[in-house]
């Protein structure tokens, strides 16, 4: 056999190898979804509204948050939007009660709102791993400042109808951004 013909095979083979990692390797990489949301005052991609994000049961996907709105808000999974708002109504106008300040009361509100919360969801199965770990300050939800951009990595595990909320009350209080419509399901699919 003469030299031409010999390359002529390795060519075609080292082509076909060359093709096969561009081609093929990716299609058995698993493909993680991002989820986009943008937070405005008051609310998800526009003022009382969130769209409904659909999911499956263990399924990773990446959601993307980022803040347009001049308050903090936040996006917390809850699995009963009403119980969660009642929970956080009763904290809310225990420290309206008190004879401080407006901004005194956001700051009370600020760390027993996250104390309830994370004792909440220690209860139920699944779990947000931060992507960014600087930029999540919290495992159970997440905050997103004016003007910041955050993404995670979410995972839920079992399957049912969930809502993620906002309950920050900035610019509203002693109303809660939830209450203005700050709020949308979450269905989380058998895989
Ligand atoms: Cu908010």
């Amino acid at each position: 056999m003469k030299a031409g013909p010999i390359i002529a095979v390795v060519s075609v083979v080292a082509v076909a190898a060359i093709a096969t990692i561009f081609v093929v390797v990716p299609m058995f990489q698993p493909e993680i979804r991002e989820i986009e949301l943008v937070m405005v005052d008051y609310g998800f991609n526009k003022p009382g509204f969130g769209p409904t994000l659909r999911v499956k049961a263990g399924e990773v996907v990446i959601v993307k948050l980022r803040n347009d709105g001049a308050q903090t808000h936040e996006f917390m999974i809850v699995p009963d939007k009403e119980k969660s708002l009642m929970m956080m109504k009763k904290v809310v106008n225990e420290i309206d009660e008190r004879p401080v300040s407006e901004e005194e009361k956001l700051e009370i509100y600020d760390v027993e709102h996250h104390e309830v919360m994370e004792r909440m969801m220690r209860m139920y199965d699944f779990s947000i791993e931060p992507e960014e770990v600087n930029s999540v300050p919290s495992m159970v939800m997440v905050t997103v400042e004016p003007g910041e951009e955050v993404s995670f990595r979410l995972v839920l595990s079992t399957p049912g109808t969930y809502w993620y909320v906002c309950q920050e009350a900035g610019g509203t209080w002693p109303v809660l951004h939830q209450e203005k419509g700050m709020e949308g399901k979450l269905i989380v699919e058998a895989a």
